[in-house]
């Protein structure tokens, strides 16, 4: 009954140890914003002609059924979402009558994968199990906004 109980603790207390000592992703920056416009095109001039900003790049992500476009402001990107199919989420986000900032993209500096089986073991729901391709080319991961404060958040890697 002793022996029992004891090992009951020492695995209760591990289970503890582990859950508290998982370690810290490492975020540099704010990679981007993502910003849902319906048009790239008439939206677009706010940013270059009004804040300035230069569009650096274009780019069609067919998986995720969005144009998009770059501009730099600093360190941090804006990435403009434009949808290309009634299907795209980003369509259906406008469609609830919501527009402008649509998630926040955090650049990790010691690996996506290793960043979402943290958070995941810390209890996030995950929308990507496992790191994909995304726009440039870079790895990405989103997490669920019910999750994460109510903000659609991508995690990222170069
Ligand atoms: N920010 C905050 N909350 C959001 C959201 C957003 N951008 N999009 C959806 N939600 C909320 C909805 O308001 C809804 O909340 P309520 O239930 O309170 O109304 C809830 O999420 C819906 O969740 P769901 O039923 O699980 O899913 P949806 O079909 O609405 O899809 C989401 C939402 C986030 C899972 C989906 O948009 C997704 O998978 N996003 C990741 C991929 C993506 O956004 N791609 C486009 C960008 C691609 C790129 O950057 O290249």
């Amino acid at each position: 009954m002793l022996h029992s109980s004891f090992c009951f603790f020492l695995c209760t207390f591990a289970s503890i140890i582990c859950t508290t000592n998982i370690r810290n992703m490492k975020i540099s920056h704010i990679e981007h914003l993502g910003i849902a416009v319906q048009s790239i095109e008439e939206s677009l001039p706010f940013f270059t002609d009004v804040l300035g900003l230069e569009c650096y790049a274009t780019e069609v992500v067919e998986d995720q059924k969005v144009k998009t476009a770059f501009l730099k402001c600093g360190e941090v990107k804006l990435e403009l979402l434009e949808p290309t199919s009634p299907e795209s989420t980003i369509q259906k986000w406008l469609d609830k009558g919501n527009k402008g900032v649509h998630h926040v993209a955090f650049c990790i500096e010691d690996g996506v994968a290793n960043a979402l089986a943290e958070v995941s073991a810390k209890g996030v729901r995950l929308i990507d199990e496992k790191p994909r391709k995304g726009a440039e080319q870079l790895n990405i991961a989103f997490l669920h906004p019910k999750s994460t404060c109510g903000i659609l958040t991508e995690l990222c890697e170069h």
